[in-house]
Order: structure tokens, then C-alpha cells, then sequence
């Protein structure tokens, strides 16, 4: 997600840090540029203004100019001002209050309300609360079937709602259902709708007087752009929204709904989904988005995916390693087999401070058969070759492939990857000493 925007603004900037000196001109042409990128990103109009507006005054000021770093200036304020306009704070879902505390997720037909549900009630579980999900969607008599699948998936208990049942009625009764059996988060998923039309809405309030919801959260699709922040104004305009969740962002490339939703309608943007399965989602960090935006990368994220992933002294070793250049086809391998159970491989890269950008790594996306090869490969390494590939010349390549059940060029193919992935990280790592990329690493 983001990534053309990423580009774009990785462009800019580079320009800018070219310059050294920077005069009044220079800000302003790269301004004029930013504002571009943003508008082709589906940005709103307004937001775009409002918020190169606020650099402009806060950039051209002689003390940015006089600076040694003006560039570097000029990029900090950018990503401050990013994530003011994503939010600022991070936001959390408020379950305050005397228990069953009801969660109200709306939306227009398709959005994903019910995946969210599903999600969201494994996310709570896994925190240690005790969530109920339940159909509240009588619309489609697959809904209940939907839910009560994702249920059985996460080992939550589901609301017996029967087709035909009255909506509001059903949200009564598992209110009731919920506080006798003691589960203490309730998680309403609605009907949906192609349009917000009266009936819905009435429906929508309805369910919110009988079930007092400490949270309202509008379930938006990012991919339909600027569309999904007028549909977020009109729901907030008729239910009061307390925050949006905004998913299918990893399709987005664009990313213009998910930067203007908290400006325009003024509410938080409380999680991303990215991704069908479960497990994909994600709390929303303005911080670390607007870092992910910049090129900068997301390590924070990154960590927190792996910790799921391993376990936390792995983590630190393999934090260590890369800070330490010290990354060799041993931690490789380690790092492919861990991959599947972490996500794709695009959202990890796009996580990494300047791997982001990095276009070729972007080839690199070895699925289960690929994933296999490369592990028989290196398994078929001696141990002096996995902590030093420099040594694997012609006849031990000609080896390892024939041990490895592979070709040459196989051989040829993952060292030549290795070698690109380490000189990425050190160029990320050391990027300050060699000034290109000297910013990212200031963040963390
Ligand atoms: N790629 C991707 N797909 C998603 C995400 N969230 C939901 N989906 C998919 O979007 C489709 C619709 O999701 P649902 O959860 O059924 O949407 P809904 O809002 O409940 O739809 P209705 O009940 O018909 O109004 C499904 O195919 C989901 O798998 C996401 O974050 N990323
Ligand atoms: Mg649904």
C-alpha cells in the first residue's frame, strides 16, 4: 500500500537533499511536487491544501534555511505533520464501562464488516477478554453462516440468531444472552447496505439504543477511495461514529481514503485490515503509517509481527544481527521459514526502513515451492559457507547445486538475492555515514 506515493515522495525528497543550500524556491518547488503526489494519491482537495499549507509556514522559516540539514529539516516536518494528519495519538478501542460492553461495527454491503468482526473478536480474545460476536444481519441468510463460521475459526462464541429474526430484537437478546453468560465484549456485526438509505439507518439507531455501544466503528473499504470518506461523513452525520476501520489498505496502492478519513469526518482511524485472513489486522499507528509513507520504514511493526511470529529472544537476535551487520544465510533461512507464518512478503519489505523503495527486492517473493528450493540450497551448505557466502566460488556452487537437487543458476539466483538483501540492510544501517538515506534512521 502507498507505494506510488511512497515513490513519488522518496523522488522529492531526493531532489531536495541534493541541494544542500536550500533557498525559499527549492521548498516551494518540492511542495508544489508533494501536493501532486498527494492529490494522484486520491488525497482529498481540501486535505491536500490544508496540510501543505501547514509545511509551507513551518518550512520556509529561517531557521529550517539556515540549518546545516535543511532538507532533513523539511522531511521531519513532513512526517510530523503526516501524522498529525493521520491521527496524531495512537487511538484504542474504548471497552470501558460495566460489562457486556457492546461494539457496533457498520457499513455499506461488502466492506467487511463481518471479516472485521471475526478479527476483531480473535484480536480481544487473544488480550484475554471474553467476545461474543453476533449476527445482527438478517439480510443475507449467509451472514449468520459467515459468522458463525469465523466463530468456530477463533473459538468465540457465537449469538443463535435465527433468519428472519428482527435485528434490533436480536441485539436485545444478546445483550441479555452475553451478561447471564458472562462474556463481557459484545460484537454487533450489521446488515450492510449498497446505499445508506432511511430503513438502515433507523435500523442502525435502533440497535444502538438497545445496546448503548461504547464503540461505533465504521467498517470502510480503502480501494473505494474518496468515496469511502463520503460515506464515513454521512454515517458519522447520522450515527455519531467513535472511529473507522478501514480495510483491503494492503490492495490500495493509493492510500488517499485512509489519509483524509481522520481530517474530514474528525474521527479516529482505529484499525487497518490487510488481508482476508484473521489475523490481518492491524492497529493503526499515525506515526509509524506516516514513517511507512516516507520510506522510513515501520521496525516498530515489524517487531510486533515477528514477536507474534517467534519468540522474543529470536526477535532481539535477529534486531541485533541487522544492527550489527552481521546477517549471513544461516539467519536467512531462519527468516524465510518464519515468513509464512508472518504475512506476505510485500508488507514485510515495505515495513523495513529503505527497503520500501527498494524495487528489486520486490522480486523476492518466494512462494511455498521457492521457499523449499532455498532452504534445500543453503541446507546443503557447509557451515564455513552459510557465515560467509563470499567463499561459495564456481565448483562449490556446481556442489551445492547437485546436493541440493538444483540448478546453477538456482544457486546463482539466491546468492545473488542474499547479497542485494545484506548490502540493503547495510546501506539502511549505515545510511547516515554515507548521507544518502541519512534521514530514515533518525526516527529510530
Ligand atoms: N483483501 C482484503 N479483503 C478483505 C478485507 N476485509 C474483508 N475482505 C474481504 O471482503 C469481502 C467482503 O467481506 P465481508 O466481511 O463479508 O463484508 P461485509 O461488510 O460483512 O459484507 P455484507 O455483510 O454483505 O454487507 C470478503 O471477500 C472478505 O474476505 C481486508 O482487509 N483485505
Ligand atoms: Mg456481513
Amino acid at each position: 500500500m502507498f507505494d506510488r506515493l511512497s515513490d513519488k515522495l522518496a523522488a522529492v525528497f531526493k531532489k531536495l537533499r541534493g541541494r544542500g543550500k536550500l533557498t525559499e524556491a527549492d521548498v516551494n518547488e518540492a511542495l508544489r511536487e508533494v501536493r501532486l503526489a498527494l492529490l494522484e494519491a486520491d488525497v482529498n482537495y481540501k486535505v491536500t491544501k490544508a496540510f501543505i499549507d501547514r509545511i509551507r509556514e513551518r518550512a520556509v522559516g529561517e531557521e529550517v534555511m539556515r540549518s546545516l540539514t535543511p532538507a532533513q529539516q523539511v522531511v521531519k516536518i513532513v512526517h510530523e505533520e503526516l501524522t498529525g494528519l493521520l491521527g496524531g495519538e495512537s487511538p484504542r478501542l474504548d471497552l470501558s464501562g460495566r460489562p457486556p460492553v457492546a461494539l457496533m461495527l457498520v457499513g455499506l454491503q461488502g466492506s467487511g464488516k463481518t471479516t472485521t468482526a471475526g478479527k476483531l473478536a480473535r484480536r480481544l480474545k487473544s488480550q484475554g477478554r471474553q467476545p461474543y460476536l453476533v449476527p445482527a444481519d438478517v439480510q443475507r441468510p449467509a451472514a449468520i453462516e459467515q459468522l458463525k463460521r469465523l466463530g468456530a475459526e477463533t473459538g468465540v462464541a457465537v449469538h443463535p440468531t435465527e433468519p428472519g429474526e428482527n435485528p434490533v430484537a436480536i441485539a436485545a437478546a444478546a445483550m441479555e444472552a452475553a451478561y447471564t453468560a458472562g462474556y463481557d465484549t459484545v460484537i454487533l456485526d450489521t446488515a450492510g447496505r449498497l446505499h445508506i438509505d432511511a430503513p438502515l439507518m433507523a435500523e442502525l439507531k435502533a440497535i444502538r439504543e438497545k445496546t448503548a455501544p461504547r464503540e461505533i466503528l465504521l467498517v470502510a473499504d480503502a480501494m473505494t477511495g474518496q468515496d469511502a470518506v463520503q460515506v464515513g461523513q454521512r454515517f458519522h452525520d447520522l450515527l455519531t461514529l467513535t472511529g473507522v476501520i478501514l480495510t483491503k489498505i494492503e490492495g490500495d496502492a493509493r492510500g488517499g481514503a485512509a489519509l483524509s478519513m481522520r481530517e474530514v469526518i474528525g474521527r479516529p482511524i482505529k484499525f487497518l485490515g490487510v488481508g482476508e485472513k484473521l489475523d490481518a489486522l492491524e492497529v493503526f499507528h499515525p506515526d509509524r503509517l506516516a514513517s511507512r509513507i516516507l520510506g522510513m520504514g515501520d521496525v516498530l511493526t515489524l517487531i510486533e509481527k515477528a514477536q507474534e511470529a517467534f519468540d522474543a529472544e529470536q526477535v532481539q537476535a535477529l534486531e541485533k544481527k541487522l544492527r550489527q551487520e552481521a546477517f549471513t544465510l544461516n539467519d536467512f533461512r531462519d527468516q524465510l521459514r518464519q515468513l509464512k507464518k508472518m504475512g506476505s512478503v510485500d508488507q514485510l519489505l515495505s515495513m523495513i526502513p529503505g527497503l520500501g523503495q527498494a524495487k528489486a527486492l520486490k522480486d523476492l517473493k518466494p512462494d511455498d515451492r521457492e521457499l523449499k528450493k532455498v532452504e534445500a540450497i543453503i541446507n546443503s551448505m557447509t557451515p564455513d559457507e552459510r557465515a560467509e557466502h563470499q567463499i561459495i566460488n564456481g565448483s562449490r556452487r556446481r556442489r551445492i547445486a547437485q546436493g541440493s537437487g538444483t540448478t546453477v543458476q538456482d544457486v546463482n539466483r539466491l546468492l545473488k538475492n542474499f547479497a542485494m538483501t545484506q548490502k540493503m540492510i547495510k546501506q539502511v544501517t549505515q545510511g547516515g555515514k554515507k548521507g544518502r538515506g541519512a534521514f530514515p534512521m533518525k526516527f529510530f
